[in-house]
């Protein structure tokens, strides 16, 4: 049986997500490393998970394969192992093509299979049981996101001396949409097993509180949810943000700077530069993106000889067949456009479909006129976070979707809606031709709310009210 944490020692502070902060790399000698994966909740909660003796519960990544806990760069980790049956069922099926599209508006079809919500119960008990083991008397647990939503009951069941959070990184759709799932209560539930349950937005935690009134009669006040054992389960809103101080000093640095100039000189110093990063997903709204940069060209509103848009998409979820087909129409709306509006040695478009390091990732977001995060509906969106912490000089302008999570925060963004292509080519060229005081006045604004609220503020708030700070 597997031990609790590789020293034998149990935690205090624990986090739960589907994945490892860690990716494993082979080097040339054969021996193996595992590489810290750079993501913000690993910056926010490192400092906690050392001095409160943390692990971290997750998959490894790799299927069919079973691994003790080990300690990376301090970090203590806890492998769950997942067979390729589960991957494909659990994950690829139930969490990426059930619930992620069913809590995005269904923008995309979500598909109710009885096989796959098996595989999550199963799945999501392994995770709890694995959690069980490694937790010390009265310690608190971090659970994220949508693929465990049933771990907080399942862990409460096995654990009744656990504070239990949970934090939902997507939105929570409206009762409407969400009571199409045949397991809407089950995961209600789950969920209620945390004492408390973060949303992105306060939209998302009064969606969830009414179905929690409509769905299990159970009565919620003020946000606090009494259940039947008279345990209070506090339901709110806890905006993620990002290391704001980190992106700034990364943008600014001389070898980012010299990139970032760089980046401009290849693609041919144009006299605007629009920027898309997003990862390969339906609910990036890059089809809508690239048709209104496509027609400004094509209607002449736009240059193709001094206009470009850098299109930059990380791989995702390839093995999801929504995800396949939506590569292939993006590959073809590209071909398209650049056939139409191009000129010799300029492709309107440079479209990538790859991933960087965030050096690369910085010099990009200090390259660029105009950022577009125009999702038809994200959870937060980190990108136009990122993207504003990185102007240092404060120039540039970010065109944002209405429907993002970081809209309700970043007021000084154009904002637009991105079903909308007239109102997002307006919002474009706004963003474009404004004036450079009336776009260094917006990203100020921005630059201080972001700078106010990072995600040190971000994990503070939540861990005092899971009673874990420092
Ligand atoms: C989910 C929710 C919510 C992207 N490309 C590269 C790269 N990235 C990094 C970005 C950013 C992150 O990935 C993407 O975060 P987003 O927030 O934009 O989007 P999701 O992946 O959909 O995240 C979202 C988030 O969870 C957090 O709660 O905001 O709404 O959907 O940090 O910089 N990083 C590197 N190379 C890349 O090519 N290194």
């Amino acid at each position: 049986k597997l031990a609790s944490k590789s020293s034998g020692q149990k935690a205090d502070f624990v986090v739960v997500a589907n994945r490892l902060p860690v990716d494993r790399v082979i080097n040339s000698d054969g021996s193996v490393d595992w590489r810290t994966s750079p993501g913000g909740l690993v910056t926010a909660l490192e400092p906690v998970m050392r001095a409160q003796n943390g692990a971290w519960v997750g998959w490894h990544g790799a299927p069919d394969e079973k691994l003790e806990p080990f300690n990376n760069n301090g970090l203590e980790l806890v492998p769950v192992e997942l067979s390729t049956h589960e991957i494909a069922e659990y994950y690829e099926g139930f969490s990426n093509a059930t619930l992620w599209p069913l809590y995005h508006d269904v923008v995309a079809h979500p598909k109710f299979h009885r096989e796959w919500w098996v595989e999550y119960k199963k799945v999501n008990q392994r995770f709890a049981e694995r959690t069980a083991e490694v937790a010390d008397t009265n310690a608190v647990v971090w659970v994220q996101d949508y693929q465990l939503s049933l771990v907080p009951q399942m862990l409460r069941d096995l654990r009744p001396d656990l504070r239990i959070g949970f934090f939902l990184h997507i939105p929570f759709p409206p009762p409407e949409l969400y009571r199409q799932l045949p397991w809407r209560n089950s995961i209600l539930r789950g969920m209620l097993g945390a004492d408390i349950v973060g949303f992105q937005l306060p939209g998302g935690a009064n969606n969830f509180c009414e179905l929690v009134r409509r769905q299990l009669k159970l009565p919620v006040q003020r946000h606090e949810v009494t259940m039947p054992d008279d345990r209070r389960v506090l339901a709110r809103a806890y905006p993620i943000s990002i290391d704001a101080q980190g992106f700034a000093e990364l943008a600014a640095s001389a070898p980012v700077q010299e990139r970032a100039a760089q980046i401009r000189r290849d693609l041919g110093n144009p006299s605007t530069l629009v920027l898309g990063i997003d990862r390969l997903d339906y609910t990036k709204g890059l089809r809508q993106r690239l048709r209104a940069f496509g027609e400004l060209v094509s209607e002449g509103a736009l240059s193709p000889s001094d206009s470009v848009f850098l299109q930059v998409a990380n791989p995702s979820r390839e093995r999801v067949e929504e995800y396949r087909r939506l590569r292939d129409d993006i590959d073809m709306l590209v071909g398209r456009l650049n056939g139409n509006v191009g000129t010799i040695g300029h492709p309107p478009i440079t479209y990538l479909h790859t991933s960087y390091p965030r050096e690369e990732m910085a010099a990009m977001y200090v390259a660029a006129d105009v950022m577009m995060v125009t999702p038809l509906r994200d959870g937060m969106n980190l990108v136009a976070k990122e993207f504003v912490a990185s102007r240092t000089d404060n120039t540039g302008a970010l065109v944002l979707s209405e429907f993002a999570g970081a809209a309700r925060e970043l007021k000084q963004a154009y904002l637009v809606n991105p079903y909308d292509i007239d109102g997002m080519k307006e919002g474009l060229m706004t963003a474009i031709q404004d004036s450079p005081a009336a776009k260094t006045k917006r990203m100020k604004a921005m630059r201080k709310h972001v700078f106010e609220h990072d995600i040190n503020h971000w994990a503070d708030e939540v861990l005092r009210d899971l009673g874990a700070d420092l």
